[in-house]
């Protein structure tokens, strides 16, 4: 078996580890996720897409809502809420636990890493979950009329100003993450995540961006983008605001310089010859995973191919 590193998002990238988690031995999966989302809040720690992995991975997300924990309460923000407190951010009671955990281990000493595979430890997940870089590096949308910080354009603004550009800020002192060598992976996978703020800051660290683009045979990308629409979150508004089509083909130009091989739905199809002369080889599947069935499927039909190779 080929050893497979996954290049994750949140939700849309969570939902495919979870197939390549129930399919293959854990020691030929590792899960490399974004940081940029990450932030400070209320004093805490919170790394959305690290934690919406783990807990989907642990079983433990919230499916509907795409993040946090299942079976929640929310005591603590309703009384903050009743102390004019900060609760445009929703922190459940359970995910509370997570944050308060995380940010007392890193106050320890811990990197990130350490304190991610501490926290998969109490979930009983493998440690095979890793931060893109130990070092913050923080996401920025630039809007027409404002910087405006990840969270506060994603939860607060409910991503209504129209993007016209990301900063990634911190990437002078930040480092793809040291514990992953990347000349142990035979396939690397870019999930289906927002190119523009899930998979863009990691292609902003210049090992890994340098070994995708010197080993582009090796990649293959899972679309985010499903029959001309975003599967979830804002990457077709983000498209069409930066002046592009809503199309598996602006995903297929986005990472034209780092992959070889993509994976689009069966309604895409007819994009295929466009796809063909950007250079990659263009394999179909149903890439709406919207329950384990087809969350396993699509990853057996991926695992499938590339062990044919
Ligand atoms: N997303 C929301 O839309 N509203 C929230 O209140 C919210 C709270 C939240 C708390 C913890 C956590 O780990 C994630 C949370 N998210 C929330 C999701 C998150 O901010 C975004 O989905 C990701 O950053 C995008 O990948």
């Amino acid at each position: 078996m080929k050893n497979y590193l996954l290049l994750c998002g949140g939700v849309g990238g969570a939902k495919l580890a979870l197939g390549f988690k129930n399919s293959i031995d854990p020691k030929h999966l590792t899960i490399a996720v974004n940081t940029g989302d990450d932030f400070t809040h209320l004093d805490f720690k919170i790394c959305p897409d690290l934690d919406t992995v783990m807990y989907t991975l642990a079983g433990e997300s919230d499916v509907s809502k795409g993040w946090g924990r299942r079976d929640e309460s929310w005591n603590m923000l309703s009384a903050l809420d009743d102390m004019g407190g900060e609760t445009w951010f929703q922190l459940g009671d359970k995910d509370l636990a997570t944050h308060i955990q995380r940010t007392q281990l890193l106050r320890s000493g811990l990197s990130l890493t350490q304190a991610t595979h501490n926290l998969c430890e109490s979930f009983n997940l493998q440690k095979n979950i890793f931060p893109m870089c130990n070092q913050p590096v923080e996401t920025y949308i630039q809007t027409k009329n404002r910087l405006l910080s990840f969270q506060e354009y994603f939860v607060k603004l409910k991503c209504e100003p129209p993007v016209t550009d990301f900063v990634f800020k911190g990437l002078d002192k930040a480092e793809f993450n040291k514990d992953l060598d990347l000349s142990t992976y035979d396939e690397i996978i870019i999930c289906p995540s927002n190119p523009y703020v899930s998979i863009n800051p990691m292609l902003q660290l210049g090992a890994l961006s340098k070994h995708l683009q010197d080993f582009s045979q090796k990649v293959t990308v899972i679309s985010p983008i499903v029959n001309s629409k975003s599967l979830k979150g804002p990457t077709a508004k983000m498209m069409l605001e930066l002046g592009h089509q809503i199309s598996v083909v602006t995903i297929g130009k986005f990472y034209q310089n780092y992959s070889q091989r993509i994976f689009i739905d069966t309604s895409d199809l007819k994009e295929s010859s466009k796809l063909n002369e950007l250079g990659y080889e263009v394999n179909n599947a149903n890439l709406i995973m919207n329950n384990t069935k087809s969350k396993n499927a699509l990853a057996h039909e991926i695992i499938q191919l590339l062990e044919s190779r």
